[in-house]
């Protein structure tokens, strides 16, 4: 397939095209580089030491003899190009990874929350009425969340593939229908994946686009098998207050001693995926796709669920490390119970990697690696979703030795 990566620089993006390039398909990375930027904005880095994209692409072919393209390209503002480079490619199907996608950052300041929005709405819109406008049958895959269902609304329900079927007592009796699972979302970030969800409807609807949704949980871990075969092509591990996530924080936290910073009791259920699965279920989904006609599909790209507190418990009995409950800077349920239906990745044959699969110990390797390119002063989450919500002073000003 001639495969579009949109965002394919990014931590789920690059492991994505190297993996799909891998398997025999024609890829080229769209991306303008602005998580790049907003490192430099927030003066922080990659734990690992991710290379510029012109020395990963030439690395990769140094090391399989293919080629990734690279367009560098705004998908949000720049629209005339976009609709040149997908009739220039003629792509057979595009993954769209193209958006700011963290929570914290989403809310940390009125500039930052009107970016998420602008950024993230723009692109989707603008790659939604590219495809009409050109023309093309292409294949979307977009990566959502599963923070579009909210934490803890269904109860103890397992949470369904998108829709819910729901019946409604009319003055003519009962009438059955399949809605799309009510919108609940809990950040900015989460609510521009919601408002995506009505513009995939949309266009599936009215134009026929062949659209798949994938509600991802969050990703843990840093390599694949493409990604290790060469230092140069080493995928991006977060760890700073917004954009580090929590598993990773706390491999991270764990190998350089930092107590882990759980927020609150540490009773939020979350849902959660290897990084080696993400880019295997966008492979499945690509090869999956619905028909022209049809709904969005709604894949849930998750494989098994943990509460934040038994995480910290699991990392810290495994590492040795202290866990500090911290004051949460976000406004969320201290406690939720969260159960998700990942039936369709199952039966196309994905095979979950598990926290138990020995990865744990591969994440700490790689932190304690590279312990000393650690800022602690970008470790404590600072975002707050309300003005004046009190945050944790730092736990450490500097590295502690090794040993
Ligand atoms: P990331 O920030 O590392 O990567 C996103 C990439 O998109 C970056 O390279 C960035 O430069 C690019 N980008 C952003 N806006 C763009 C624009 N307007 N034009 C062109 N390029 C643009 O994020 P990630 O962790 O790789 O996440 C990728 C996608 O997966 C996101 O949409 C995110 O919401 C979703 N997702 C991520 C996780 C996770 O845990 N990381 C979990 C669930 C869903
Ligand atoms: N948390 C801690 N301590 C930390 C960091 C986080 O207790 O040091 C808690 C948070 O308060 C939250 C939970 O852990 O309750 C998850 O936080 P996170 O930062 O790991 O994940 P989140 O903000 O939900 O966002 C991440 C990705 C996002 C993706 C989402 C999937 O950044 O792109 O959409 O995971 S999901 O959570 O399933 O919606």
């Amino acid at each position: 397939m001639r495969v579009l990566v949109l965002g394919g620089d990014g931590f789920c993006g690059w492991p994505t095209s190297l993996y799909l390039s891998d398997n025999g398909h024609d890829v080229t990375i769209l991306d303008n580089l602005s998580r790049r930027k907003i490192d430099i904005e927030l003066e922080v880095e990659s734990l690992t030491p991710i290379q510029p994209i012109g020395q990963r692409l030439r690395a990769w072919k140094e090391v399989s003899g293919r080629e990734i393209g690279f367009v560098s390209l705004d998908i949000a503002t720049e629209y005339d190009r976009l609709v040149d480079v997908l009739l220039e490619k003629q792509p057979d199907a595009i993954v769209h990874f193209a958006e700011q996608r963290a929570a914290p950052y989403s809310m940390r300041t009125t500039a930052t929350k009107r970016y998420t929005v602008d950024n993230n709405i723009r692109a989707t819109h603008n790659l939604l009425v590219a495809l009409v406008e050109t023309g093309l049958d292409a294949a979307l895959a977009h990566l959502g969340t599963m923070g579009v269902y909210g934490y803890g609304w269904s109860g103890s329900a397992p949470i369904p593939e998108g829709y819910l079927t729901v019946k409604l007592t009319t003055p003519d009796g009962e009438l059955e229908r399949e809605i799309l699972h009510p919108a609940n979302p809990g950040s900015v970030y989460h609510m521009t994946k919601t408002l995506d969800q009505l513009l995939f409807s949309f266009y599936a609807k009215n134009d026929g686009l062949r659209i798949t949704d994938l509600h991802q949980g969050i990703v843990w871990g840093t390599q694949t098998d493409q990604t290790a075969r060469d230092v140069r092509l080493i995928n991006r591990f977060d760890y700073d207050g917004d954009y580090g996530t929590v598993l990773n924080r706390f491999l991270m936290q764990a190998a350089i001693g930092h107590p882990l910073t759980v927020h609150g009791t540490g009773g939020q259920t979350r849902a959660f995926i290897h990084i080696r699965d993400t880019v295997r279920c966008i492979e499945l989904a690509l090869e999956h796709p619905p028909q022209a006609g049809d709904k969005p599909q709604v894949l849930n790209q998750v494989t098994e669920t943990h509460q934040v507190g038994g995480l910290a418990k699991m990392v810290a009995d495994i590492m040795g490390a202290d866990i500090a409950y911290l004051p949460n800077p976000r406004r969320e349920a201290d406690e939720n119970d969260l159960i998700v239906t990942n039936d369709q990745f199952l039966a196309l044959g994905l095979e979950p990697t598990k926290l138990s699969d020995g990865l744990l110990e591969e994440g700490r390797d790689i932190a304690q690696h590279y312990r000393d390119r650690v800022d602690p002063s970008k470790i404590i989450a600072r975002s707050v979703w309300r003005k004046g919500m009190e945050t944790a002073e730092d736990l450490l000003t500097e590295l502690p030795d090794e040993g």
